[in-house]
């Protein structure tokens, strides 16, 4: 890797020339770095041409750059938030205190749990789309994957600065061992559950962006809110990117929607998989697993963790300045739907304590909304049908409702009903086949699949025509 100058390739807005202990640090990481992501980027496209937009500054007016790029030429920076003079501490026992510009040596290891926890899941998700370049619904729709791809790139850099700049040794094993850990590998997994998940379609890719990138909309944002300013700006900067990961999601399925629809009336049929196109029911299956799996990764209902966290000013409530409070909670109480022998009842609870299931109401809202806007496509194509959210203790793997079974309307059911009717609110093993069988490629410009729609319009302005992937 001679030859390279580092600072060229690692655009930063941290000044990394002046910091050479620092430089030398993610220069050794790079070149791990891009042999994990020769290894696990998308698959086949290495050496293509796309269409991609680089983060080249922070500046809202235009921090991104458009361009033919191939992916390992990509310019994986380190940009953080502009700093807000004189940040002081919002929430939690530092309340009113200057924001930390380094790690104080008391929150150290706490802190660098939930920066690598946080950055854990940036490679997961690459590790989870490897292969599903091969099968794209569109040239678009590859392009999509890709920016999406490299950005979770970018937000690993983004956590394994933190961990190279502000802790020292361990934070450099720590970075090394984001690039060890694999996604669904039995020895060395990834380290929250739904990144062990296989993405095998593009329907759960679509899933997945709408979903689980918007836990991570969430978990960023309360990150932002940290005492421990570099995190905090690093966070409110990846915000800006990850939105365009929840667009992705939202309006691909959206636009799958939207084409079941068509075929439902032209085909006066609501079993449109004869037509090469995805039910509603397998739709909703699906919204019923990716969402579900997503409510785990906030933790339990009632987390002294997450109460610690709070308390120690390290991670905030979503939008905590905009929350009417005195923004410490120890007299506070909120109302947690919890399990209460054989039904789901809502109790009141310490709010501290109750911490990521307030974040998982924020996130159940904000997931409501989406799908409403993919039911009023179903409204105007005039069908009787509601896509729904299941029951937060529906298929849950982590918190009080891993203990039962739950419906996803909320009754708490036996094994026997459950072992009865799982197939009917997960997707089969048939399911999953049909899927994957509509996942034929599809690489001529402006072209799209069987089963999806084409999108409103193009990307930063260019035609629907537009080759957004140059393969040759
Ligand atoms: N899987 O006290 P509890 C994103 C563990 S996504 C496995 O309830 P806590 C993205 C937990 O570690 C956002 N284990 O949990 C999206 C704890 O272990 P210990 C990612 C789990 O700590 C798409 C124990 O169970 N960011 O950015 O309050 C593409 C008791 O747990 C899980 C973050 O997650 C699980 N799901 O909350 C790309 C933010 N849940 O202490 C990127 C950082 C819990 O007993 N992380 N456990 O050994 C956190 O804030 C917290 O660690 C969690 C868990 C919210 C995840």
């Amino acid at each position: 890797m001679s030859g390279i100058d580092y600072l060229e390739r690692i655009p930063n807005n941290v000044d990394l020339a002046a910091n050479r202990r620092l430089l030398r640090a993610l220069e050794e990481w790079q070149p791990k770095f891009l042999d994990w992501w020769q290894a696990m980027g998308p698959e086949g496209l290495q050496a293509t041409d796309i269409y991609l937009r680089t983060a080249v500054s922070v500046d809202a007016q235009g921090w991104a750059q458009f361009g033919y790029l191939k992916m390992p030429e990509y310019r994986w920076g380190i940009f953080l938030a502009e700093p807000e003079p004189n940040r002081a501490i919002a929430f939690g026992d530092h309340k009113g205190q200057p924001a930390w510009p380094d790690v104080p040596g008391e929150h150290r290891a706490t802190l660098r749990r939930l920066i690598v926890t946080q950055g854990d899941t940036e490679p997961a998700s690459v590790e989870q789309q490897h292969h599903l370049g091969r099968t794209c619904p569109s040239l678009y729709d590859l392009r999509n994957l890709c920016q999406v791809n490299v950005e979770e790139g970018r937000h690993l850099w983004a956590m394994v600065y933190l961990l190279d700049a502000h802790f020292g040794r361990d934070g450099r094993e720590e970075s090394e061992a984001l690039l060890q850990r694999r996604s669904g590998d039995r020895d060395k997994p990834r380290i929250l559950g739904a990144f062990n998940e296989r993405t095998p379609d593009w329907l759960s890719f679509f899933m997945f962006s709408f979903f689980t990138d918007r836990d991570g909309k969430y978990q960023l944002a309360s990150l932002a809110e940290s005492g421990f300013d570099p995190l905090s700006r690093t966070c409110r900067f990846m915000l800006t990117e990850e939105a365009h990961h929840m667009f992705v999601g939202e309006t691909g399925v959206g636009r799958i929607v939207q084409r079941t629809c068509e075929l439902m009336r032209e085909h006066k049929t609501d079993d449109v998989r004869r037509f090469g196109g995805i039910d509603l029911k397998t739709m909703q299956k699906y919204i019923n697993f990716h969402c579900s799996v997503s409510l785990d990764l906030f933790g339990s209902e009632v987390s002294t963790n997450a109460a610690n966290f709070y308390t120690m000013g390290l991670k905030g409530r979503f939008e905590e300045a905009k929350k009417p409070d005195d923004h410490q909670l120890k007299d506070a109480t909120y109302s947690v739907i919890e399990l209460d022998g054989d039904r789901a009842a809502a109790r009141e609870e310490p709010a501290l304590v109750s911490l990521n299931e307030r974040l998982r109401d924020d996130y159940i809202a904000d997931c409501a909304r989406g799908l409403q806007r993919w039911n009023e496509t179903i409204k105007r194509h005039g069908i009787d049908v509601e896509l729904t959210l299941p029951h937060r203790g529906f298929h849950r793997a982590i918190g009080c409702f891993a203990e039962v079974k739950v419906s996803p309307d909320g009754r708490i059911i036996s094994e026997a009903e459950w072992d009865a009717r799982h197939h009917d609110w997960l997707p089969t093993a048939e399911d999953q086949s049909f899927v994957q069988s509509l996942m034929q490629p599809v690489v001529e410009p402006a072209k799209f699949a069987s089963w999806i729609a084409p999108p409103a319009r193009g990307i930063n302005g260019k035609p629907l025509e537009f080759e957004y992937v140059r393969l040759g």
